[in-house]
């Protein structure tokens, strides 16, 4: 009696150990990318700050207004010399959202600028991006993401 017990107990202890060896290297593996993914995010971040600047002044986007930058790459928008400004994804001053846009500027809302303001943006996904500024419907830049 006991051991037509003991029989299915051992297959299903069996197939239990056999399922979880494989899962347990996957759940290493997903980890792993996962903190290698932060680290390269966060060194390109801050490594790249000070490389591509837009320039704003009252009413205008001065100097450069067309970037290529890589994937994970930062655009400064220095407002130092400029007015209030809010900045969205999109032309003519409306804002049209773009699929891998910042999410900052990705919405009707944008990112409000006051003169003396500088402010990095990431841009994590490849595209080209248009940017307006809700109260200056005539400034325009474009910011091209490579990957
Ligand atoms: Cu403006």
């Amino acid at each position: 009696m006991p051991t037509f017990h003991w029989t299915p107990l051992q297959r299903a202890s069996r197939e239990h150990i056999t399922l979880r060896a494989p899962l347990g290297a996957l759940a290493c593996i997903l980890l792993l990318a996962l903190v290698l993914a932060a680290c390269s995010n966060g060194n390109s971040a801050s490594g790249s700050s000070n490389g591509s600047t837009i320039t704003m002044g009252s009413g205008i986007f001065s100097g450069n207004t067309s970037i290529t930058i890589k994937a994970g790459d930062a655009v400064t928008f220095d407002d130092s010399a400029g007015g209030p400004h809010d900045l969205v994804i999109g032309t003519g001053g409306q804002f049209v959202a773009a699929s891998g846009a910042p999410s900052d500027l990705n919405n009707s809302d944008g990112v409000n600028f006051n003169g003396g303001d500088k402010k990095a943006i990431v841009f994590p996904n490849a595209g080209t991006f248009h940017i307006t500024c809700k109260i200056h419907p005539s400034m325009q830049a474009t910011v091209v993401v490579t990957t």
